[in-house]
């Protein structure tokens, strides 16, 4: 019970849906703060990440997930297997499918996986902001048409409409239990993890074809002085022919991406920071089973 003698509930909720939905946009509205990176490109997110919203009645952990596709690769298929233990072990499912778009058949190719947790569904249908309200019901027809009986919340990941209402829903669908975790954690991503995102986020906007899909950053060394945090990373690609265009021209290009990736790294964390980055030749790491664990994948 909470002060006001209402039954506190918690637990985990996965979000799920085809790659771009905006499912990462939905996290951080949800959380208040950039936690996973976002960009225009399929295929953004790699890995799962918590987002933990403790509320006075609840604290529900948000799960952002890869996005489910027709994966050929070993590293998209780990991809699409990291979004399915997901939703396998959550309490409840949001499906998040895209206004703009429309529903499309990679939508319905998913419907049996999400037939198959119907009374722990709920579903968010986003970007209405490119929409007029007319325009959804057709939308809401179909999805009506493909689960039924499944409640669908109109929402705005990006300019943040209806996100309330989303939440209202989601709270009453999960089960009473205590917090999970401590009220002041809000990921259960380290600081590190956090910037090799930004940092590959920087390649994906920057970067063109096939390169952003043969990229992986890690951290090496993380060192915070008085006045400044000095970072040295490494951009992992797979084939020699990638380092030069990550490179580019007299050094500008990875002049670039250091420079937009630093400036975000220092929003999150406060301080100055000095950010040196390494171009590597990791042949082939993307079919390489080990090297993929390497990578957190
Ligand atoms: N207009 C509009 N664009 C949005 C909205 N939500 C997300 N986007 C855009 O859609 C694109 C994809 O957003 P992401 O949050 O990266 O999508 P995702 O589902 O996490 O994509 P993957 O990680 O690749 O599976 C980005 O360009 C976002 O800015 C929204 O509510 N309205
Ligand atoms: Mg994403």
């Amino acid at each position: 019970m909470t002060e006001g003698g209402e039954v506190h509930r918690s637990g985990f909720v996965a979000l799920v849906g085809r790659p771009n939905v905006g499912k990462s946009t939905l996290l951080n509205q949800l959380l208040g703060q950039k936690l996973a990176i976002v960009t225009p490109k399929p295929q953004t997110t790699r890995g799962r990440i918590r987002g933990i919203l403790t509320l006075p009645h609840a604290q529900i952990v948000f799960v952002d997930t890869p996005g489910l596709h027709q994966a050929k690769t070993l590293i998209n298929r780990r991809m699409v297997q990291i979004a399915e233990e997901t939703m396998e072990e959550a309490d409840l499912i949001l499906w998040i499918v895209d206004a703009s778009e429309g529903l499309t058949e990679e939508d319905q190719a998913l419907l049996p996986r999400l037939q198959r947790f119907q009374d722990r569904l709920i579903i968010a249908l986003n970007k209405i902001d490119c929409r007029k309200p007319n325009e959804l019901i057709p939308i809401l027809a179909q999805l009506e048409r493909w689960i039924s009986q499944v409640h669908v919340v109109p929402i705005s990941a990006r300019e943040g409409a209806n996100i309330g209402e989303l939440l209202r829903v989601v709270t009453d669908k999960l089960p009473p239990g205590p917090r999970l975790y401590d009220p002041e954690t809000f990921t259960d991503q380290t600081e590190r993890a956090l910037v090799e995102e930004m940092i590959r986020e920087q390649v994906l906007l920057q970067t063109r074809q096939e390169v952003p899909y043969a990229v992986a950053v890690t951290v090496s060394s993380f060192e915070e002085k008085d006045h400044v945090v000095v970072i040295h990373a490494t951009i992992h690609v797979e084939r020699e022919s990638q380092k030069p265009i990550l490179i580019g021209r007299g050094g500008n290009k990875i002049k670039s991406i250091g420079q937009a990736a630093r400036e975000q790294i220092e929003l999150l964390l406060g301080k100055k920071v000095y950010l040196e980055l390494f171009v590597r030749v990791q042949e082939d790491w993307t079919k390489d089973p080990r090297r993929l664990r390497e990578f957190g994948l």
